[in-house]
């Protein structure tokens, strides 16, 4: 071996015992920003496509052209996703829907704890048919 190679031995070793270790593979859930805003005449989701993984957090930011709300397509997310999610949001309006949003900045969080994979498609109820519309995929 030569003198580099040797001197990465213990490099090596020591990255071996951090990914031996007992729950190191369980990363803290990360919270991802949605962005709620009017554009013109337009109405966004921004992003309006996000991949998370499960147990993250997704915070919605009320940026501008409120109210907003968060609703999700019950005909569009993975089966057994409804009970976990009507229990994963706060202040719900109705089924899957959360409550209007109408102050600036104002944060809505939904965590996708215990959320099947798959693809949440959701909207915003005032203006879904402006297409402010969104989707989420749960790895
Ligand atoms: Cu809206």
């Amino acid at each position: 071996m030569s003198r580099w190679s040797l001197a990465l031995v213990p490099i090596l070793a020591a990255g071996a015992v951090a990914f031996a270790r007992p729950g190191a593979h369980a990363a803290p859930p990360v919270t991802h920003h949605i962005r709620m805003e009017q554009r013109g005449a337009k109405y966004l989701f921004v992003p309006a496509d996000l991949t998370i993984k499960q147990g993250d957090l997704v915070e919605f930011d009320n940026v501008s052209g409120y109210p907003h709300d968060i609703e999700f397509d019950r005909d569009h997310i993975p089966a057994e996703a409804r009970d976990v999610l009507n229990a994963n949001m706060p202040q719900r309006q109705g089924d899957l829907q959360g409550p209007f949003l109408t102050q600036p900045h104002q944060k809505y969080t939904v965590s996708f704890k215990g959320a099947p994979k798959g693809q949440y498609h959701f909207f915003c109820l005032p203006h879904r048919a402006l297409g402010m519309v969104g989707v989420i995929t749960v790895k």
